[in-house]
């Protein structure tokens, strides 16, 4: 088709040509920086920087006053996939307003995704970035930011909200000002890397019905290390709405660098023209504070007549945080209302799977929905099931209704040297599991309660915190990771008559050496007694 043939507003293209958009300089000065955090290395407070850490890592919920030690523009890691780093993308691409909400955000994280995006975007893209401070209360976030900002940043500005509005209003609040064609969305603890934004743009530049979130890495929250989560996976939900992945597909896997089909976003970092945005009515503004626009807008995007894609070539790190450290602003169960509303609006008789896992949805009173259903029939988006049938195909539906009993919990003790059990030993996500001294019956805390759920998963109790085992060879450490409920590394059964764990779809045997207190999987041996396991209690029926 000639491209004179179509309605120009549907093209954003004005020619074919691509270009490579590196800036060399840059990446050539990033990889001469040294210091602390400098090419995304963990870094380390010293015995004498402790001061504030306690204080800052309570109201952040990371190692804040580590952040404070590390440069706000400091170089990151390249850790694209090769093809990505000759790739070319159109010479024409649509401009940029980069849209962040914060709620009292630290400083330097804060001022870190600022630095990161200008510092990285070609500034004939970057129209502006926007701060949306969603009523902060630290003293900084007001007139310090907006001082600092015009003297050290000058695309980018700070609005401050009147009210806490929540990330949902906030984000809308910042679209509305925004001026460019597309708008970038991100969280206030955010790194931009290497030549982000072509692969972001450019899919939109070829149809504007485009979302594209990009790969979103880890800066642990710990030491600021720069790394990845995995190699992509397409965005889904289980049915009591958290968020999930599913595996590639052979065609995404055929073509690393090519941006995939994802179903759902993570939520807080993608690309999508202000067209198409305003078109599906932005976001819902009956969702407060946090949780559920994620699906809101995925469901929207794809059963309107978009499409969503995750874009390998273009990275962007975020602080998953060790814990939340807001206290609930007195709103009672706005994410289980939230839920609600996306469920009423989008998801038909599908909701039915959540309210069966979430009774006391049933009762929330989800407000007035007639704005959001004039705009689904307004728009003739497709029926929910569309969406589940062709692009969330794969998504499991036969989650039980009702929770089943776990298989078994309580400590779990070794049969051959029974003085000693597993332990989680209040570690964290990554952390390696080991056995240590039982401890039952005496007053010592330990670590030592595990549940086998039906998800087929130990977890450690009262965290979502599974036992893991990533690595094929001969006795592999078993480590922590959160519960994804999909089995693979952590699919785990108990062999009642012959006291084994079994890992994995081979079935190796939960083992240990206790004198060297290691836990780990090998191959089966009936002979061995450390391979034989006592559960606290067992669930037979
Ligand atoms: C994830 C998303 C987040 C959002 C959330 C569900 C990623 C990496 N993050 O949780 O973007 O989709 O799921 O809603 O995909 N904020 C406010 N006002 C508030 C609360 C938060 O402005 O009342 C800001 C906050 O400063 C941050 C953003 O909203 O910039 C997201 O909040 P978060 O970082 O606590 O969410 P996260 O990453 O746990
Ligand atoms: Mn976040």
């Amino acid at each position: 088709m000639l491209l004179s043939a179509l309605d120009p507003e549907e093209v954003l293209i004005l020619s074919h040509e691509k270009i490579d958009w590196h800036n060399y300089n840059l990446i050539e000065e990033d990889s001469k920086r040294k210091g602390p955090g400098e090419q995304g290395k963990p870094a380390f407070l010293k015995t004498n920087e402790l001061n504030n850490y306690d204080g800052l890592y309570k109201v952040n919920g990371f190692n804040a006053a580590l952040s404070d030690k590390i440069a706000v523009d400091r170089s990151i890691p390249d850790i694209r996939n090769e093809g990505c780093k000759t790739k070319k993308y159109l010479k024409h691409l649509p401009t940029v307003s980069v849209v962040v909400p914060f709620h009292n955000e630290h400083w330097t994280t804060l001022l870190r995704t600022a630095h990161s995006v200008v510092k990285r975007s070609p500034p004939e893209l970057l129209k502006e970035v926007i701060l949306v401070d969603d009523a902060s209360t630290k003293e900084f976030s007001r007139k310090p930011l907006d001082d600092y900002l015009s003297a050290n940043l000058s695309k980018v500005r700070a609005i401050h909200l009147p009210e806490r509005s929540g990330l949902i209003r906030a984000r809308l609040a910042g679209a509305r000002q925004a001026i460019a064609d597309v708008l970038i969305f991100l969280d206030s603890h955010t790194e931009a890397n290497v030549n982000w934004l072509p692969p972001l743009l450019e899919p939109i530049a070829q149809d504007y019905r485009t979302c594209v979130c990009p790969f979103i890495d880890v800066i642990q929250y710990e030491t600021f290390e720069y790394r990845a989560q995995d190699e992509g996976a397409r965005g889904a939900f289980d049915w009591e709405l958290f968020y999930k992945r599913l595996p590639l597909l052979p065609e995404d896997l055929r073509h690393p660098t090519e941006p995939f089909k994802s179903p759902v976003m993570a939520g807080g970092l993608f690309a999508i023209s202000a067209k198409f945005f305003w078109e599906l009515g932005g976001y819902d503004e009956g969702l407060d504070i946090w949780g559920g626009e994620q699906y809101e807008l995925s469901f929207k995007i794809w059963q309107c007549g978009g499409q969503m894609y995750d874009a390998p070539c273009s990275r962007v790190g975020h602080i998953y945080r060790k814990y939340a450290p807001f206290p609930n602003p007195g709103k009672g169960d706005f994410v289980g209302r939230n839920y609600k509303r996306v469920a009423e609006v989008w998801m038909d008789e599908y909701a039915e799977y959540i309210y069966m896992r979430r009774p006391h949805y049933k009762s929330i009173s989800p407000g007035d929905l007639s704005k959001q259903k004039a705009i689904r029939t307004k728009l003739k988006c497709k029926p929910f099931k569309w969406f589940m049938k062709t692009v969330a195909f794969d998504l499991p539906l036969k989650y039980p209704p009702i929770e089943p009993d776990n298989f078994g919990s309580g400590e779990i003790r070794n049969v051959g040297t029974p003085e000693f059990c597993v332990d989680a030993g209040y570690k964290d996500r990554d952390a390696v599991v080991e056995v240590a001294k039982c401890v039952k019956g005496t007053s010592k805390k330990a670590d030592q309660n595990f549940t086998l759920t039906w998800h087929k998963d130990i977890r450690v109790k009262g965290k979502s915190l599974c036992l893991d085992v990533s690595d094929p060879s001969d006795k592999a450490d078993i480590t922590l990771f959160p519960c994804h409920g999909m089995k693979g590394n952590q699919y785990w059964k108990y062999d009642t008559e012959k006291q084994w764990f079994l890992h994995g779809v081979n079935g190796r045997c939960l083992d240990c050496d206790p004198s060297k207190m290691k836990l780990y999987v090998r191959d089966c041996d009936d002979s061995s007694k450390t391979q034989k396991w006592r559960f606290e209690n067992v669930n037979l029926t």
